[in-house]
């Protein structure tokens, strides 16, 4: 922008205001006047050009914003306070299961196992066969594979000379006397000669005493389990003796495997 520098003399007060007042029209001005005028109007124009020039009293702040780096977000962490405890909206319902777990059943009670026969004398001594029909019966220690469990089981080996009514031959075993009473069944393993011959399991106080129950080697090898409580005229509170019989007919040698004699609990 060009600066323009006036220079002029600066005339009469009364010149001044004289300019200041309307002139009617048609009015005859006086040199004076008309120089105050001018003078007047070189003010002015003076004034708008000092106000052009005049440097702004305040610095001129750039409107931009200076490019920096923006921060990096701050996080915001909400933190929630419970004002007030929950309300259960209502009973909680209990979960079911949805089945009824199996309970663990009681350990069967062993009554025999072979395993502890250190030879075939004494197992005899325990096992007595009864001849009294004339039929031959013998017992011995037997191993893998005619044995349920363990290391040992015991031969029944029998001759059934005789016919019927004298058919049968076994073993009786006495025990020091036990409380069946709250047990199930007495169960015997057996591997069966696969004929039909009878199986006869005896139980009682004693030899003279006792319940027996039939049945048939022809349904294999296996549990023949007796049910105790189906027994009658016999004191379970008291057993002292088992017995186990084959019969024919037919008749004739053969042998079965007897092992785990066992008493099964009540469930
Ligand atoms: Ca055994």
């Amino acid at each position: 922008m060009t600066v323009a520098y006036l220079q002029f003399y600066l005339p009469s007060k009364e010149a001044i205001e004289a300019t200041k007042t309307a002139e009617p029209i048609g009015a005859t001005k006086t040199a004076e006047a008309i120089r105050a005028t001018q003078i007047a109007e070189a003010i002015r124009a003076t004034q708008t050009a000092e106000a052009e020039l005049t440097p702004p009293t305040q610095p001129i702040v750039a409107t931009a914003t200076p490019t920096t780096p923006a921060p990096p977000p701050t996080p915001v962490i909400i933190v929630v306070t419970a004002t007030s405890s929950p309300t259960p909206t209502g009973t909680p319902t209990p979960i079911e299961p949805t089945s009824t777990p199996a309970s663990t059943p009681r350990p069967e009670l062993m009554i025999e196992d072979f395993e502890s026969y250190i030879s075939d004398a004494l197992l005899a001594e325990s096992f007595e066969i009864n001849r009294n029909a004339g039929n031959e019966g013998w017992v011995r220690r037997v191993g893998v594979p005619h044995v349920n469990e363990g290391r040992q089981a015991m031969a029944f080996e029998f001759d059934i000379r005789h016919r019927s009514p004298n058919d049968y031959i076994g073993f009786n075993t006495a025990l020091p006397i036990q409380d069946w009473s709250d047990c199930s069944a007495l169960c015997v393993w057996i591997e069966s000669d696969g004929s039909n011959r009878g199986l006869v399991i005896q139980f009682g106080e004693s030899e003279n005493s006792f319940s027996k129950t039939h049945r048939s080697l022809s349904e294999g090898t296996g549990d023949y389990c007796v049910s105790l409580q189906d027994q009658q005229g016999v004191d379970l509170r008291a057993i002292g003796y088992y017995g186990i019989y084959v019969e024919g007919p037919p008749q004739g040698q053969s042998i079965i495997y007897i092992d785990n004699i066992r008493l099964r609990y009540t469930e």
